[in-house]
């Protein structure tokens, strides 16, 4: 099928999902707001890392990309006219502490004080994410995640978050995907803060996680009706071969991306297999760090894409475990395998070994190549089939008694896709970056119909 070509829906309705089922759209601060310099906005991370040679495949940066900083009210009029019920976005801390502790700045706090006024305007609910990865760079410079002070420092950005805007944003997520931020930002050097070292990736988790449990106290404090939880990327692993090896290697692959941070999270620790493979790399804890990362929460986020089908490699120390390419699969044009079906075993085997109360896809879309024609459309069929199967794959495990609620696309907008640069579009609204120009693609009218966004108006 390509990207245009005539596509027979499939026959999936808005009424089959839960009455009270949050519909909504996912957008991250640096890959949409832009506007790194203004409003006494301090250096982060990624803007760090984007200006050295070589770490973005198009040499671009989130210094404009999207432009929301001030073109949220029409960016918001998009989601609105999706017919979502719920807009989910992320602040970028070094709006609030531009030196990443110390004295806040209010021009930022009253950026995000006009964006949840502005999505609440239009009858949607905002989902507050505190980090997708944006670290202030003064905290980098005290070592980062690497350092327990940043523990201390996310602390007290939640809790100025949540007491500034706690009266109107009932939904809290402490941290996007961790183990992107932790695994590719410290061990695999691919995003910022770029370091090449699995110890410091290790460590960095732990803060990451224990931030978490201790962020989730203090916003229950300051919101009592808040409902908290943390988004984790989680992926189906599969075994390249029923071979012993293979079947041992996809435990141990399992085990650094999904248990490394499930388990602790729900009150079991770190996977004492993994502990034991690897050894002295583990990461340095104080006596109560277990207990606070498993504070209690309200749901977990759920971001999904792909599974990975792993091999025994027993030269990759210290997992073992090689990523298998495997062939006659579809894939997005980022060469992301394309597995409704995954989805499904994902909600299943997370319900069946953590029993959650409440869970939401807090993150599922692909990217492809659009184009724009000459009548000024994107006609992106291939997104609406994705759509449409992943669909249908959460009305699958929803039925099996996930008690799954929601769902988020990613992404509203085309946006900076990190190391990937703007090549990579997600969204269901194309941008034509020179003129920031918005086009809403064939898959967002789509969606727009399906949810029926007519009824809602
Ligand atoms: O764009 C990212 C997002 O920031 C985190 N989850 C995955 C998306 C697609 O790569």
């Amino acid at each position: 099928m390509t990207n245009s070509a005539q596509h027979k829906p499939l026959n999936i309705e808005r009424n089959a999902f839960p009455e009270n089922f949050k519909w909504g759209c996912s957008t991250s601060s640096y890959q949409i707001e832009g506007a790194t310099n203004v409003d006494g906005r301090g250096m982060s991370i990624w803007d760090e890392f984007c200006a050295q040679p070589g770490k973005i495949l198009d040499g671009s940066s989130g210094q404009v990309a999207c432009d929301h900083y001030h073109r949220w009210p029409e960016d918001l009029d998009l989601a609105r006219t999706l017919g979502v019920n719920a807009y989910r976005f992320s602040v970028a801390w070094p709006r609030i502490f531009p030196n990443g502790a110390g004295a806040v700045e209010p021009r930022g706090l009253d950026f995000y004080d006009r964006l949840v006024d502005g999505i609440l305007e239009r009858g949607l609910e905002p989902w507050l994410t505190l980090y997708h990865w944006d670290l202030p760079q003064a905290l980098q410079l005290e070592g980062g995640w690497k350092s327990r002070s940043t523990v201390d420092a996310f602390v007290a950005y939640s809790d100025v978050m949540s007491l500034r805007l706690g009266d109107r944003v009932k939904h809290w997520i402490t941290h996007n995907e961790p183990w992107c931020s932790c695994i590719m930002g410290y061990a695999e050097g691919v995003h910022a803060p770029g370091e090449t070292n699995l110890k410091s990736a290790l460590q960095a988790c732990h803060h990451v996680l224990l931030s978490h449990g201790l962020a989730t106290k203090v916003i229950r404090e300051n919101v009592v009706d808040a409902k908290v939880g943390i988004a984790l990327s989680l992926h189906p692993i599969i075994a390249a071969s029923q071979s012993e090896a293979d079947l041992a290697a996809a435990v141990r692959h399992d085990g650094l991306r999904n248990r490394w941070f499930l388990d602790p999270l729900y009150g079991r620790g770190y996977p004492q297999d993994m502990l034991e493979i690897v050894g002295n790399l583990a990461p340095i804890m104080e006596a109560d760090d277990l207990l606070h990362i498993a504070a209690p929460t309200d749901f977990l986020g759920v971001n999904y894409y792909f599974p990975e089908t792993v091999e025994d490699a027993q030269e990759n120390l210290p997992f073992r475990t090689n990523v298998v390419e495997n062939t006659g699969v579809e894939r997005t044009d980022f060469g992301w395998q394309v597995a409704p079906q995954g989805l499904t075993e994902l909600l299943l085997r997370i319900h069946r070994d953590y029993a959650l109360p409440s869970m939401y896809l807090t993150e599922n879309g692909s990217t492809y190549d659009d184009v724009v024609t000459e009548e000024n459309e994107v006609v992106d069929v291939k997104r609406q089939s994705y759509l449409e199967r992943h669909l249908f794959a959460a009305l699958d495990a929803i039925k099996a008694g996930v008690p799954l609620q929601g769902y988020f696309v990613w992404s509203l907008l085309d946006n900076f896709e990190w190391a990937q640069g703007y090549k990579r579009r997600f969204g269901l609204t194309y941008v034509d970056y020179p003129t920031q120009r918005r086009i809403l693609k064939s898959s967002g009218k789509w969606f727009a119909s399906f949810l029926d966004a007519e009824r809602i108006k």
